[in-house]
């Protein structure tokens, strides 16, 4: 069993939260650290705790996530280009054990990450 994070607790309107998308699977709002002028979180509703942990069966939520942050991005304006960055487990600098996409733009990013 997975253990309650903070994003559940956002996923449960316990603690608030600037959303920006909710749907029946998944969640998005603005991170609390912004590394970049637009700095949004995609969750899944499911607590999927990391990427490593995803089963074949979430494919679809997945791919589902992956589109939520196109149309996000697009929502956003950020016609530029942007980034989808998944942290994954301890050497990936993963803080938070709920699975999330950070979308990150509205500057030139460096490359490579530290
Ligand atoms: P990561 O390092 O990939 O696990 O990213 C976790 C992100 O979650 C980090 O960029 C900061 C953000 N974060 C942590 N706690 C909160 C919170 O309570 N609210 C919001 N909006 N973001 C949070």
């Amino acid at each position: 069993m997975s253990e309650d994070t903070i994003f559940s607790k956002i996923i449960r309107k316990e603690i608030p939260a600037d959303i920006v998308y909710e749907d029946d699977l998944c969640l998005a709002f603005r991170d609390i650290s912004p590394q970049a002028p637009t700095h949004i979180l995609v969750i899944p509703k499911k607590p999927i705790p990391k990427l490593s942990d995803a089963v074949v069966e979430d494919k679809q939520l997945l791919g589902h996530m992956l589109l939520t942050v196109k149309e996000i991005a697009d929502a956003e304006g950020l016609s530029n280009g942007y980034r989808v960055v998944i942290n994954t487990g301890q050497d990936g600098g993963q803080t938070v054990f709920h699975l999330h996409m950070h979308l990150l733009g509205g500057r030139s990013l460096a490359w490579p990450p530290g």
